[in-house]
């Protein structure tokens, strides 16, 4: 599959992946299906200012009419987030039949790892990634990104992952993968919402350079795999855990009840999450996409350096 026949990339974005400037990934299905209109679509301009103010230039990744978008105009932003749900969300196997229908794509961790490695960007930030369900052990429900962080070789940085999965089992998958999991400032896995899980990370790290460092090392081996950085959410936006517990605990309850299944397993979860705990967990959401947006830009920087 030559996939570069179907990749446009926006021209400041191009600019500066051939002069080695930093450039920073974002991902399009946070915006579509993550969260609410219009805050989706704010939030989306203002990482993209983050990015900027923090010395890096925003490369938000989605499919638009088949083809592979690396940089979108704000225009765009604002028509993937008014069309929220309805369009299609976009995984490793959808690729092909959305570009060759000239169709419309929200780009996951997954397609946009695999859309920003082909357009040269090495860093990429978003809120939290999917990971191996909770029952995975009967459904089957592992997320594409968990492989493609083994197959494709970005930094990719979020806030950890929510306890809608099970966590533990994520990180056995990431090990037999192959993908360090490095906790920014932090020795536990944070779980998005909350600084804490229970698990730890394999590696501390602290610095945005060093962080650049050992990327930097893992390109030089020839190591094909991600690295995953998980920047727990600023501690003043951080929710208790039994409120959010509670609410993950309702959410998977009604998603078995109502049979939910597939691709729509984790926009359901965060829909319901985010109803049951009102405007409290979209706040606390928009607070650690920025807190990211802020790390990844910095270690780009860092990256264009070495
Ligand atoms: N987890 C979140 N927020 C998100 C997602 C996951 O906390 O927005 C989105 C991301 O785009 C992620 C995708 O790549 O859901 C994973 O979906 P699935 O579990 O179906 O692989
Ligand atoms: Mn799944």
């Amino acid at each position: 599959m030559n996939l570069n026949k179907f990749l446009d990339v926006n021209a400041e974005v191009a600019k500066a992946i051939e002069e080695g400037k930093p450039v920073v990934a974002l991902e399009s299905t946070i915006i579509s299906h993550g969260m609410p209109y219009p805050q989706n679509v704010e939030t989306a301009l203002q990482v993209e200012q983050i990015i900027r103010d923090n010395g890096a230039v925003p490369a938000t990744i989605a499919i638009i009419g088949g083809r592979l978008k690396a940089g979108l105009t704000p225009e765009e932003i604002e028509y993937f987030g008014k069309k929220g749900q309805a369009i299609h969300k976009a995984s490793r196997r959808d690729l092909a039949v959305l570009c060759s229908r000239g169709e419309d794509g929200a780009t996951t961790v997954t397609t946009t790892m695999i859309i920003a490695h082909m357009a040269g960007i090495k860093i990429f930030a978003t809120g939290g990634i999917g990971g191996v369900h909770r029952g995975a052990e009967t459904t089957m429900d592992i997320s594409a990104d968990l492989e493609e962080l083994g197959q494709t070789p970005m930094m990719v940085v979020c806030a950890g992952a929510k306890s809608i999965l099970d966590l533990g089992l994520t990180l056995e998958y990431l090990e037999t993968k192959g993908v360090p999991v490095i906790g920014f400032g932090t020795e536990e896995l944070p779980a998005f919402y909350t600084r804490s899980s229970g698990f730890k990370v394999d590696y501390r790290i602290d610095t945005p350079k060093e962080l650049a460092a050992a990327f930097k090392a893992s390109g030089d081996m020839g190591l094909k795999a991600g690295m995953l950085v998980a920047n727990p959410i600023p501690e003043e936006y951080a929710m208790p855990l039994d409120v959010i517990n509670r609410a993950i605990d309702t959410a998977i309850a009604q998603a078995n009840e109502k049979g939910i299944k597939g691709k729509e397993t984790t926009p359901f979860l965060l829909a319901k999450v985010a109803e049951l705990t009102g405007g409290d967990s979209l706040a606390s959401n928009i607070q650690l996409v920025f807190n990211n947006a802020k790390v990844a830009a910095q270690t780009a920087v860092e990256l264009s350096r070495m």
